[in-house]
């Protein structure tokens, strides 16, 4: 069965929930100018947390071709755990996906492949899927371990997470050095690193899992750069960054099929 692309716009710490509103609907309207087709790839906002409530509402009410998701999960249920968020919430936000492990989770609060795996074990317990991020540094790049470095915080993230749920995640592969720099890895660095992911999950699982699951490119994605990303055969969609702020950009990007 042929993976449907997903085009996934990571707001990071940007757009207030008013923002949020302009940007959305300026993005369905160019969306709907551009001719999208919601069959051909699939569109995901991801604001912050305090947007959400904001979009579902948004996306529900005008019925918008758009789905909408977080990005970041608590790994526990509920509880004492000030300023997390649960699966529970999200997904009674009505948040489809869900990002666990971006670099910058990992950079700046000290995500680990195991905190990493317990959150998107506990995002699929709630029905959400997790958008796993994995990637090298640039150090890791350039001393030539950036695949065996990438591949096993993919076997960490995935731990005891079953073939079946497997088959339907997202896994974005984001060289830290190219996000947010300008600095987009060129198609066929992204696809040795994805044929490489896919490889692994095959081996992990079995054929169906490693060709059902989905990978995205994410680090510095512009409409001019992802024809070329997407024309490579592991490479299921992108992660976007800066290009999601603005809704020609991401309009363009989401609508990259001929
Ligand atoms: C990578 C990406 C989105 P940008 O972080 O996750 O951001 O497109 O700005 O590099």
């Amino acid at each position: 069965m042929a993976r449907k692309p997903i085009m996934a716009g990571n707001w990071k710490m940007n757009m207030n929930h008013v923002d949020a509103v302009g940007l959305v609907q300026k993005l369905a309207f160019t969306l709907q100018d551009k001719g999208y087709d919601p069959e051909a790839s699939e569109c995901v906002v991801i604001p912050p947390f305090t947007g959400i409530r904001t979009v579902q509402t948004l996306i529900e009410g005008d019925r918008l071709p758009i789905v909408h998701g977080a990005q970041d999960v608590s790994e526990h249920d509920d509880g004492a755990y000030t300023g997390d968020i649960s699966a529970d919430m999200l997904a009674k936000l009505g948040c489809t996906y869900v990002i666990v492990g971006h670099s910058e989770r990992r950079q700046y609060h000290g995500e680990t492949d195991e905190l990493v795996n317990a959150k998107a074990v506990k995002a699929l317990s709630k029905g959400l899927t997790p958008i796993i991020c994995v990637g090298e540094s640039l150090e890791v790049r350039k001393a030539g371990q950036h695949v065996e470095f990438t591949v096993a915080q993919v076997r960490g993230a995935l731990a005891g997470i079953p073939a079946g749920q497997v088959a339907g995640l997202v896994i974005a592969y984001e060289p830290v050095w190219a996000i947010g720099t300008g600095e987009v890895a060129t198609p066929e660095d992204a696809q040795e690193v994805c044929g490489a992911i896919r490889r692994a999950v095959t081996e992990l699982y079995d054929e169906a899992t490693g060709q059902s699951v989905r990978i995205q490119y994410g680090g510095s994605v512009k409409p001019g750069s992802v024809t070329a990303i997407m024309a490579k055969p592991d490479i299921d969609g992108a992660l976007v960054g800066g290009a999601s702020l603005k809704p020609d950009d991401f309009a363009a990007i989401v609508r990259f099929y001929a």
